[in-house]
């Protein structure tokens, strides 16, 4: 593994991976970073022509080729999701389609947008679970792919208040699960938002049982309101999640990342969780864009894992993360480096 005394860009010989290696830092950001802008997506007239804003990405490395799907921003506020692919993880090329999921139109409810999509590959299929802003609170729904070309809806959450949910990549005693974050905590502003993560169980990917409480907001610090990033990986000491968290005691709100371990067996149960956030905003395109101070992991791409399924100790994580919801960043880091984030 590469390792740079201070901070310059470094290129890894093997994968052509370009970072910006920090003394210290546990990710490292790409020096191509922002990744993509709106100048990457293409115009798919009449609806997506000059876009305000391209974020949040979920992400997935499917059949050799790397995937995103990335949430776009018209300057009417609607949200889209297109497709984004890449050989190498870093220079990804947007389709020039809008992602349609057969299947939401019958869903019986007003749908205002569809964004923060999570990708989880599980068995032949590549498993979408998205945020959905309804008259009724937000919504989680999950679509499935196996070609980023055509989308099917799954299932659609009937009336929980809910977002953030992600799909572990199997299951556990016979059982899909997930996590999730209930929207309890209202701000003055009238969004909900939310303090706690859960698990969730299901037998068809349709009806959701509640599991129990995973973890809550550490208030004062840096994670008060939380909330899942990308799907967690099977490490062999724990099931490695990064999440996303706020703090609300200073002016505004401030979205940082960090990490989290959780019982192989029993993810309700916290192996270790980091102090301290492992990426916040401080380049410019994380402190200013259409929310300032924001960095929101959403994309998590691991590709060493070992005959039994367990992520390498040494593997390669690339971090996908929309920054200050205006642009994509790419952080990287090992699973090594992250596990030992959660024990500091
Ligand atoms: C959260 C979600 C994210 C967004 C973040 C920062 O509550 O809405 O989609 O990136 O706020 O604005």
């Amino acid at each position: 593994m590469l390792r740079c005394e201070s901070a310059r860009v470094c290129v890894d010989s093997v994968s052509r991976r370009r970072e910006v290696r920090v003394p210290f830092a546990i990710l490292n950001r790409s020096s191509a970073n922002p990744i993509l802008t709106r100048r990457d997506i293409p115009d798919v007239p009449p609806r997506i022509v000059d876009v305000s804003s391209v974020f949040n990405p979920g992400a997935a490395f499917w059949r050799g080729r790397y995937f995103l799907l990335l949430r776009v921003q018209t300057r009417g506020r609607e949200t889209v999701l297109m497709v984004a692919e890449s050989g190498d993880g870093e220079r990804f090329s947007v389709r020039p389609s809008i992602v349609n999921i057969d299947g939401l139109e019958s869903v019986g409810a007003r749908i205002f947008h569809v964004y923060d999509p999570r990708l989880t590959a599980i068995d032949d299929c590549v498993y979408v679970v998205f945020a959905a802003d309804t008259d009724g609170g937000c919504r989680l729904g999950i679509a499935r792919t196996v070609d980023f070309e055509s989308f099917e809806l799954v299932s659609f959450g009937a009336n929980d208040d809910v977002r953030n949910g992600v799909l572990f990549p199997e299951r556990l005693n016979g059982r899909f699960v997930r996590l999730e974050r209930p929207n309890r905590v209202a701000l003055d502003s009238g969004v909900t938002t939310g303090s706690e993560i859960v698990l969730a169980a299901s037998d068809d990917l349709v009806d959701w049982e509640p599991v129990g409480s995973v973890m809550t907001g550490r208030w004062h610090y840096w994670d008060e309101l939380i909330g899942s990033g990308p799907p967690p990986v099977k490490t062999r000491e724990g099931w490695l999640h990064v999440y996303h968290g706020v703090a609300t005691h200073l002016n505004a709100g401030i979205y940082q990342a960090g990490v989290v371990l959780l019982d192989l067996h029993d993810p309700t149960k916290v192996i270790a969780r980091g102090r301290n956030n492992i990426l916040e905003p401080r380049e410019l395109y994380e402190h200013v864009g259409q929310v300032p101070n924001v960095v929101f992991p959403s994309g998590m791409i691991v590709e060493g894992f070992d005959a039994e399924g367990f992520a390498r100790a040494d593997s390669v994580v690339r971090l996908y993360y929309g920054a200050a919801d205006t642009v994509v960043g790419l952080a990287t880091s090992t699973i090594a480096e992250l596990i030992d984030a959660c024990r500091e």
